[in-house]
C-alpha cells in the first residue's frame, strides 16, 4: 500500500488486468473443447448482461418496473423484468449450442438443448432482487456452470446429481455501473460494461475478501423473532460491538458484492412462519440459483459459505427449486458467526 499526496492510502494493482478470454485461458481443469464451450457460454452471459442492462435503464420510461401480474413456481410475484431477463438469457444460452440443460428460478422444469460433446449444465436466476426495480434499486443476474454427465436421460436428475461439480460461477450486477464478476475454482475477476463500446472491460484483480474479513453484516433483522436462538445470539452480540456496520439492500447480488469488496457477511437464515403464515423454515434463497454460485465465488475469493450445518458446496440437492439457509462472506466473519451461534465451524 502507498499514500497519495493527500495522505490517503491507495492499493497497488496486485496483478495485471486479465481480459475474459485470458482469464478463461488460464483457468484450471478444462480440456481444450471445454474451454471453448466455457468461453461461448460466458460470451452469451455477457451479451445478455449488456442487453438486460440497456433495457433496465429504459424500464421506468416504458412502465416496466412493476409486477407482470403472474406468480412463479416459488409462489412469488413475477416482476415484468423477471420475464424479460428470462427470455434474453434463455434465448442466448440455448442458441450458444454449449448448454445442454438450463434450469432457472423462473421456470418449473429444465430446458433441454441439442449440443455437441463439449457442453455444460447451467443454473440461473435471471433477475435477482427484482422487487428493487420499483425504486430503481440494484438488481443482478446469477449463473453457475456444472460439468455435464453422459447417460442421464432425466434432465432434472442430471443437474441435481452434478451440483457438486460446479466449475464456474458468474453474477452480473446492474447498479450505477454494470459489472460482471466471474469465478473459476481459485480466482475471481471483475469486468465493467463500457456502454460506448458494449465491451466488458477488465478491472484490477484478482478479487479477494480484504484482510481481516471486514465489518459489514447484511441480514434482515425484521425477522429477528422468527430465528432460532443461535442466530439471535449472534445479532445480540453484534449490538454490543462498536465496530460492525449493518448494510442490507435486499438484493443478494448487491449485498454479496459489497461484502466481497469491503469485507463482511451476508446471512439469510431459516425463519419460522409469522402469525399470518409465510416464513421460510428451510431458508428463503434457492440452493441452485443463489446459494451455490455465491458460495463458489466466495470460496474462490478466500471466503466461506454454509447453511449453518454444512458447507453449501457439500450439500446434496433433492429438488431444482430447493431452498436453503445461506451464511456467506469472508472466512473470519463466517467462522465468527458459527462460533457465536453454536453451529459447526466450516473451514
Ligand atoms: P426478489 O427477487 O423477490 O426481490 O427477492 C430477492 C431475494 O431473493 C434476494 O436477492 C434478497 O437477498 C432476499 O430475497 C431479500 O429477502 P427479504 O426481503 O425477505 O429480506
Amino acid at each position: 500500500m502507498q499514500e497519495n499526496r493527500s495522505g490517503r492510502k491507495i492499493h497497488h494493482e496486485r496483478e495485471s488486468r486479465l481480459s475474459l478470454e485470458e482469464f478463461i485461458e488460464k483457468a484450471p481443469d478444462f480440456t481444450t473443447g471445454e474451454r471453448i464451450a466455457v468461453r461461448e457460454i460466458l460470451e452469451s452471459v455477457a451479451e445478455g448482461g449488456r442487453e438486460v442492462s440497456h433495457r433496465l435503464a429504459l424500464g421506468p420510461l416504458h412502465g416496466l418496473t412493476g409486477s407482470s401480474g403472474q406468480v412463479n413456481v416459488q409462489g412469488e410475484e413475477v416482476q415484468a423484468f423477471d420475464e424479460i431477463a428470462q427470455e434474453v438469457f434463455s434465448g442466448l444460452l440455448g442458441a450458444s449450442g454449449r448448454v445442454s440443460v438450463l434450469v432457472s428460478e423462473e421456470r418449473e422444469k429444465p430446458e433441454v438443448f441439442p449440443c455437441p460433446t463439449d457442453s455444460f449444465y447451467v443454473a440461473m436466476d435471471p433477475l435477482d432482487g427484482s422487487s428493487n426495480l420499483a425504486v430503481s434499486g440494484p438488481v443482478g443476474s446469477i449463473f453457475a456452470l456444472y460439468r455435464s454427465r453422459d447417460g442421464n436421460e432425466d434432465p432434472s436428475r442430471a443437474i441435481l446429481e452434478s451440483v457438486q461439480d460446479v466449475v464456474c460461477a458468474v453474477y452480473v450486477l446492474y447498479s450505477v455501473s454494470t459489472l460482471m464478476v466471474v469465478a473459476f475454482r481459485e480466482e475471481v475477476r471483475m469486468y465493467a460494461l463500457d456502454p460506448a463500446s458494449g465491451g466488458f472491460l477488465p478491472l484490477p484483480g484478482p478479487v479477494r475478501f480484504p484482510d481481516g474479513g471486514g465489518q459489514i453484516v447484511s441480514i434482515n433483522t425484521a425477522n429477528y423473532t422468527r430465528w432460532d436462538r443461535g442466530v439471535q445470539a449472534y445479532v445480540d452480540t453484534l449490538h454490543s460491538h462498536s465496530s460492525w456496520s449493518a448494510r442490507y439492500v435486499g438484493a443478494l447480488v448487491m449485498d454479496f458484492h459489497r461484502n466481497l469488496l469491503k469485507g463482511g457477511i451476508y446471512i439469510y437464515p431459516g425463519d419460522l412462519p409469522k402469525g399470518n403464515g409465510g416464513g421460510h423454515p428451510e431458508g428463503k434463497l434457492r440452493l441452485l440459483f443463489e446459494a451455490i454460485p455465491m458460495a463458489f465465488i466466495a470460496r474462490a475469493a478466500g471466503g466461506l459459505a454454509t447453511n449453518g450445518q454444512k458447507p453449501i458446496l457439500e450439500l446434496p440437492a433433492t429438488h431444482i427449486h430447493q431452498r436453503v439457509a445461506l451464511i456467506v462472506g469472508s472466512r473470519e466473519r463466517v467462522q465468527e458467526f458459527s462460533r457465536i451461534s453454536g453451529s459447526p465451524e466450516p473451514n
